[in-house]
C-alpha cells in the first residue's frame, strides 16, 4: 500500500492505494510506520518526499474499513494508535520533510500534508477538511495546524463550511509553501528533493526543530535556543565546507553533518 524508495539519502514514500485516493486502512498505517523507522534509523538520510499515486494525494481515513452500524465505535483509537504517532513522527524528523500534493487531499490526508515542512501542490489539487462532514474534528493535528498556518478566520471556515480550497487558495492563505502548474510539477519537486538532499542537513534539521519549537515558546527562549543551536552548528563540518566554499567561490559539497 506504499512505495518506498530511497537513493543517495532522499526517500521518497507514496501512498499506494489509487483506487481509494491512497485513504489510510491499516495496512498502510503499518507500512508507514515501517517505513519511518527505517529513516529514523538511517543516519544518512537527508530528505524526506511523501506524496500520492494516481489522481489523488490522500482522502484521510478509509471510511469503508469501520462496519458505524456494528455497534458503539472508539474513535480515539485512530489517534492514538495510528495518526498522533505519524503526525508527531514527521514533525520529530531531523530532516525536511517535503510533501507532494500530487491531487485531492482530504481530512486526515490535509492535515499529514500541514504537519510535513515544505508543502507543494500541483495547481489542480483540492484540499476539504472533510471531518465536519461526517461529525467529526480535525484530527492528526489540524486543530493546531490549521489556525495556526491559516488564521483562525480562515481555519474555522475551513473546517465547518467544509468548503473545498484550491490549491492557489491554499498557498494564499498559508497553508502550503506554493502551487505548481501540474506539467511543471514533477520536476519542481525533483529539484527540491535535489536541493535538499545535498544540502548542510544537519543545520536543516536545526532550523525546523527551532521554528517547530517556537510555537510553544516566547522570544526569550527562542533568542536562547537559537543561541545554543548556533553553537552546535558552528562544530559542524557542513558549516566549515559552506564558509570555505564561498570564500572559494565553489560549489560547497556536504555531507549532512
Ligand atoms: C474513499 C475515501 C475514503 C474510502 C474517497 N475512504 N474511500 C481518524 C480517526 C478515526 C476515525 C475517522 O477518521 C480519522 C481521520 C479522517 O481522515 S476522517 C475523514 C475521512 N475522509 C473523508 O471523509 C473524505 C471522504 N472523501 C471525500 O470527501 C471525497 O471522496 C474527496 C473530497 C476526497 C474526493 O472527491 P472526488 O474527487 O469527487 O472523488 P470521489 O468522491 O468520487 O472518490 C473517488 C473514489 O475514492 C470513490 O470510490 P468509487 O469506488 O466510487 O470510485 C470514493 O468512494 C473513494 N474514496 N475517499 N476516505
Amino acid at each position: 500500500t506504499i512505495i518506498l524508495t530511497v537513493t543517495d539519502g532522499a526517500y521518497r514514500l507514496t501512498l499506494n492505494r489509487p483506487d481509494k485516493l491512497n485513504s489510510f486502512n491499516a495496512q498502510m498505517h503499518e507500512e508507514v510506520r515501517d517505513a519511518l523507522t527505517c529513516i529514523e534509523r538511517d543516519a544518512d538520510a537527508r530528505v524526506l518526499l511523501i506524496t500520492g499515486a494516481g489522481r489523488g494525494f490522500c482522502a484521510g481515513q478509509d471510511l469503508g474499513d469501520r462496519d458505524v452500524n456494528a455497534g458503539p465505535l472508539d474513535l480515539s483509537q485512530g489517534p492514538q494508535n495510528d495518526y498522533n504517532p505519524l503526525v508527531r513522527r514527521l514533525v520529530g524528523l531531523p530532516i525536511p520533510v517535503v510533501c507532494a500534493v500530487n491531487g485531492v487531499a482530504a481530512g486526515a490526508g490535509v492535515n499529514i500534508a500541514a504537519a510535513c515542512d515544505i508543502v507543494v501542490a500541483t495547481a489542480s489539487a483540492k484540499f476539504a477538511q472533510a471531518f465536519s462532514a461526517i461529525g467529526l474534528v480535525p484530527d492528526s493535528g489540524g486543530t493546531y495546524m490549521l489556525p495556526r498556518l491559516m488564521g483562525q478566520a480562515r481555519a474555522m471556515a475551513f473546517t465547518l463550511l467544509n468548503e473545498r480550497l484550491t490549491a492557489e487558495q491554499a498557498a494564499a492563505y498559508g497553508l502550503i509553501w506554493k502551487a505548481i502548474p501540474d506539467d511543471e510539477f514533477g520536476a519542481e519537486v525533483e529539484a527540491i528533493i535535489a536541493k535538499l538532499a545535498a544540502a548542510p542537513t544537519f543545520g536543516l534539521g536545526s532550523a525546523k526543530r527551532a521554528i517547530r519549537e517556537s510555537w510553544s515558546s516566547d522570544l526569550d527562549a527562542s533568542l536562547d535556543r537559537e543561541r545554543d543551536m548556533q553553537k552546535q552548528c558552528g562544530l559542524s563540518p557542513d558549516y566549515r565546507e559552506g564558509v570555505n566554499a564561498f570564500k572559494e567561490k565553489r560549489v560547497p559539497e556536504f555531507t549532512g553533518a
